[in-house]
């Protein structure tokens, strides 16, 4: 009874926002099912930047953000790829490759992703250097429900998830925008410790997210 009264508690709990400033989620395991789902009320998107730090020693593909919805699976996903230096932008299930990118393992990267509905154009910025504009999708908004996936990537919202695609390491300042940030404040963002604009559609600072299986809340290692 107890035990039933703890677990409603943590369900409760689990919906209000925390400000994650200075933590990290650990992803300390090769698994098909944990996994952290970020909320938002958004339902609509013109338009997206998602930046998050990330560190890893894998080598293979991964997942690095997976955005479903009932229309398209791989509605906004940040893709690694097996391909050493080359790193996927999928929007609404097309993809957009940037290669020669200077992604190392065992080393924070700060990674930000942007589209926007109307050209089409995704761009990817790594540690404040920024890939060649590439076309991959335009004309359609991304339209909800949302279902946001670190960890894991989605196949269906909220699941179809498998062990070689997931993500194992440590993730960190996530946030994503319903429009396409600036070039400076991708810079700002890039340069930790510097003010910028918080995300308004995620933002670390104000974080409503679920966690299942093994992903721990820790404090930043630099
Ligand atoms: C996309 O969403 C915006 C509002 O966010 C809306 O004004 C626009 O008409 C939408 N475009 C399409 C093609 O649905
Ligand atoms: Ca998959």
């Amino acid at each position: 009874m107890a035990m039933l009264f703890l677990l409603a508690m943590l369900t409760v709990c689990a919906a209000i926002p925390r400000d994650l400033n200075t933590k990290m989620f650990t992803f300390p395991q090769e698994t098909s099912t944990a996994h952290v789902q970020l909320t938002t009320s958004h339902k609509q998107l013109k338009a997206v930047t998602v930046c998050l730090r990330s560190f890893t020693d894998l080598s293979r593909s991964h997942s690095l953000f997976s955005l479903a919805t009932p229309s398209f699976a791989n509605d906004f996903l940040i893709w690694k790829e097996t391909e050493e230096g080359q790193l996927s932008i999928y929007v609404r299930n097309q993809r957009v490759t940037f290669i020669g990118q200077n992604y190392k393992v065992n080393t924070w990267h700060s990674i930000c992703a942007t589209w926007d509905s109307a050209s089409g154009v995704a761009q990817l910025w790594l540690d404040g250097m920024f890939s060649s504009r590439k076309f991959v999708s335009s004309g359609s908004n991304i339209t909800g429900p949302i279902t946001i996936i670190l960890g894991q990537e989605q196949d269906s919202p909220g699941g179809g998830f498998s062990a070689p695609q997931s993500f194992l390491g440590m993730m960190a300042d996530i946030h994503m925008w319903d429009y396409v940030i600036s070039p400076a404040e991708i810079q700002n963002y890039g340069y930790r410790y510097v003010h910028f604009q918080t995300g308004n559609v995620l933002s670390w600072n104000m974080l409503d997210f679920q966690v299942t299986g093994r992903v721990l809340v820790e404090d930043q290692q630099d």
